[in-house]
């Protein structure tokens, strides 16, 4: 292993012969982009082959110098006669490539549609060998894509079909079941996150950047789409204000941005607000921050809300899907009902008011990222999980 190599436990790092994967997901910010790009990047670093397929570069793939790291882009055909381009069978094409040239061993597609099915295609295309399909379900794969009637069975289909099925909480696995009719052992494998990048400690320089001394530093981050409630966010900005100083930063664009940006100044919290757009490495400002606000309508896991635990930044957020997976409600953060702006507000001062419960729940959250969501042991899963599928694809499944 070269230089900042993951420490592996002996066993797996002895245990697994090097293979070769390929990846699947959305480039673009989101958390399966992120968690695919990261679970990828793990087993690169103890020696094993990745090769990303993406229509753009991994959003998270910030260094490219590894050796034994490839993207391949995929490239599409705007044709009159189509509606948008074919974006699933261009992948699936790509990908056949690239497993009959690299000798790909393990095929993982992070979300289901249309990386599953297009890992199933090219499986069913590739003539030299059969590669195994691990599937994971991120979330909204799932409970909005998945459950459309326009995509369901495709969906349901292409999670049958693959080798090893994963999915990011026990929440989305029941869920994956009760509406999707998925008829396949689920493993719940949670995500993890990088306790050394994501560590407390204050930037002063970073957090004065967005705030005074004597004013609370809210943080937001995600792709500002309508199940992240962005508006929320703005508003229990200035309730909390109304009775603490305080400022927010909002980490990451999409369909909401405009509307979160206009309701700040409806809200007379405009100059309090910014919005800092999408970018890799939030980690300094993570750390920076004193609440961390995730007010989701629905999520299956809350990746930054683990992000921000393992920064030692309490989390307010709302009770659904796997976020209590996540964040032990009273403990490392607080939980409240979605839409409740008042009671989510009112945790964050809550928070803000009393230092001692506030180092308190840092501490907790960090030490709950540190152990219940371990790199180690979230990786070994892994790692576990493909050999199973190896073992599944070569018995012709
Ligand atoms: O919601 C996002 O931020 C993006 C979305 C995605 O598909 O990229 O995230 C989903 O996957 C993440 C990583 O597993 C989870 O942490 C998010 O909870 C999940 N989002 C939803 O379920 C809404």
């Amino acid at each position: 292993m070269g230089p900042g190599a993951l420490s592996l436990t002996p066993d797996l790092a002895e245990s697994t012969k090097p293979f070769t994967l390929a990846v699947l997901l959305h480039g673009g910010a989101g958390g399966s982009g992120v968690v695919a790009t990261e679970t990828a990047l793990r087993f690169a670093r103890a020696g094993h082959d990745v090769h990303f397929i993406s229509n753009r570069v991994p959003f998270r793939l910030v260094d490219r110098s590894d050796a034994n790291v490839w993207v391949h882009q995929v490239e599409t055909l705007a044709y009159p006669l189509f509606d948008a381009p074919l974006t699933t069978l261009a992948e699936a094409s790509r990908l056949a490539e690239v497993i009959e040239t690299y000798g790909v061993d393990v095929v993982h597609a992070h979300y289901a549609v249309p990386h599953a099915t297009a890992a199933i295609l090219a499986r069913d295309m590739v003539t030299t060998h059969r590669p195994a399909v691990v599937t994971t379900l991120h979330g909204t794969d799932v409970t909005l894509v998945g459950l459309d009637r326009a995509y369901l069975r495709a969906t349901r289909h292409a999670i049958q079909r693959s080798d090893v099925v994963t999915a990011v909480s026990h929440h989305l696995r029941q869920q994956t079941y009760d509406v999707l009719g998925v008829e396949c052992p689920i493993q719940a494998i949670p995500n993890t996150v990088d306790a050394t990048r994501f560590r407390p400690g204050v930037d002063m320089d970073v957090r004065r950047r967005f705030a005074r001394d004597d004013e609370a530093l809210l943080l937001h981050v995600s792709n500002f789409r309508p199940v992240k409630r962005t508006c929320d966010v703005v508003r229990i900005l200035a309730e909390v204000n109304a009775h603490v100083p305080a400022r927010l930063v909002m980490v990451g664009d999409g369909p909401e941005q405009p509307k979160a940006s206009a309701l700040a100044r409806d809200l007379g919290v405009g100059d309090r607000v910014t919005f800092l757009g999408a970018f890799p490495t939030v980690e300094a400002i993570m750390r920076s921050a004193d609440v961390f606000l995730l007010p989701s309508s629905l999520e299956a896991f809350g990746l930054a809300a683990l992000e921000a635990m393992a920064s030692g930044v309490p989390v307010v957020a709302t009770s659904v899907g796997g976020i209590p997976e996540v964040v032990e409600d009273g403990v490392s953060g607080f939980l409240r009902e979605p839409k409740d702006v008042p009671a989510l507000a009112g945790a964050v001062r809550t928070l803000l008011q009393d230092d001692a419960l506030h180092a308190r729940m840092a501490a907790a959250g960090r030490e709950r990222a540190v152990t219940t969501f371990a790199e180690e042991n979230v990786t070994h899963m892994y790692a576990e999980v493909y050999e199973a599928a190896r073992n599944a694809s070569s018995s012709g499944k």
